[in-house]
């Protein structure tokens, strides 16, 4: 995840998914920090999303906002 064109990708696809409120994406630091219902859907649910559009994601920290990066 290093372009614009990353992106848009993810902020098209990832705030879709379910339970999602809000979505950041910063990609000086390569880093996504979503912020989703508990009770909507899950890390592992929001890690198989970023890989359905071809990111691996790995959480960095696991507070209200799950981050990923790549
Ligand atoms: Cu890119």
């Amino acid at each position: 995840m290093s372009c614009v064109s990353c992106k848009n990708k993810i902020e098209k696809n990832i705030a879709f998914e379910k339970g999602v409120t809000d979505l950041k994406v910063d990609l000086s630091s390569r880093t996504v920090s979503v912020t989703f219902k508990s009770d909507k859907n899950t890390i592992e649910g929001l890690i198989a999303a970023f890989k359905k559009i071809g990111y691996d994601a790995t959480v960095v920290t696991e507070t209200n906002a799950g981050g990923a990066e790549n």
